[in-house]
């Protein structure tokens, strides 16, 4: 994004509040407006979402940091979803912070965000604040096509597509373990689909009532063993001032190792849903 764009886009922004743009309708009514007004953006934002659809992720440079900037231009994937945004159930944009409590501090295994929701927001954007001082912290994306590709065994691939326990956290007041049930891929004519978290997974698989039977378990371990495979997975640090877009239902991500000297890492997070498709109760 050009300097002028990038300066225009923060002055606009700054008219609005995040806590107007959680409404739907005041997101759309922001990107109409950002759009007439910031002519640049138009072309930018349309490139980014025909670019986002053809490739599954971009990255878009030089973009403001700035709260209110992000939960507008993101309006342009659909509904930027404040409900299920982070342990607040009421965060348009949720700081993602590498601290000492970070509960994940090491490696964030590859996954998808949202995996317990019936539908799965459609795409994220992470916005580098700051990176790791240390250098540390590189992005990781594989593909779902690439890792079915990577699954030689057609059987394990039928497995896969059969619903598999994925634990809920337990929640204050309601000490009963209990699980939602998903396919981990869907591959429907040549569109391959992925769910996952190693943590809710494994929890799950480890449930009384829930225990994978062999077919379930060889699956799960020959999909883990394609997440390993080294040469399929796109790495790169993200800048500060750098957007990523990504299609969170055709892609896994993950970041390396964050040292304590990355203390202070930051990033910004949005999720979106296609538009007009209702959050589900969840
Ligand atoms: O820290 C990162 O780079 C990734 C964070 C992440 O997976 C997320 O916010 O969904
Ligand atoms: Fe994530």
């Amino acid at each position: 994004m050009a300097d002028s764009t990038g300066a225009a886009l923060a002055d606009f922004s700054s008219a609005w509040r995040t806590d107007e743009l959680k409404s739907e309708h005041t997101q759309q009514a922001a990107l109409r407006r950002a759009r007439t007004e910031i002519p640049e953006l138009r072309g930018l934002l349309d490139e980014a979402v025909a670019a986002l659809h053809a490739s599954l992720a971009l990255v878009i440079e030089g973009f403001p940091l700035d709260t209110a900037a992000l939960a507008i231009a993101a309006g342009a994937l659909g509904r930027v979803d404040p409900s299920h945004n982070g342990p607040n159930p009421d965060t348009l944009v949720h700081d993602v912070v590498d601290s000492e409590a970070r509960p994940y501090r090491d490696p964030d295994p590859f996954h998808t965000d949202s995996p317990l929701l019936a539908h799965p927001h459609a795409y994220l954007g992470l916005l580098c604040v700051r990176p790791s001082p240390a250098g540390d912290g590189h992005t990781v994306l594989v593909s779902a096509a690439d890792i079915a590709a990577e699954i030689a065994d057609r059987s394990h691939l039928r497995a896969l597509q059969d619903p598999y326990p994925f634990a809920l956290p337990r929640t204050p007041g309601n000490d009963e373990p209990s699980i939602t049930a998903h396919p981990i891929l869907t591959m429907s004519d040549g569109d391959v689909t992925v769910r996952y978290c190693p943590v809710r997974v494994a929890a799950g698989a480890e449930l009384a009532g829930h225990t994978l039977d062999a077919e379930h378990a060889d699956a799960l371990g020959a999909f883990e063993r394609a997440l390993d495979t080294q040469h399929l997975p796109t790495t790169f640090l993200l800048r500060a001032g750098e957007l990523l877009l990504l299609d969170n239902r055709r892609l896994l991500h993950g970041r390396t190792d964050v040292g304590p000297a990355g203390v202070g890492r930051h990033l910004k997070r949005v999720k979106v849903h296609h538009a007009h498709v209702q959050a589900p109760a969840c």
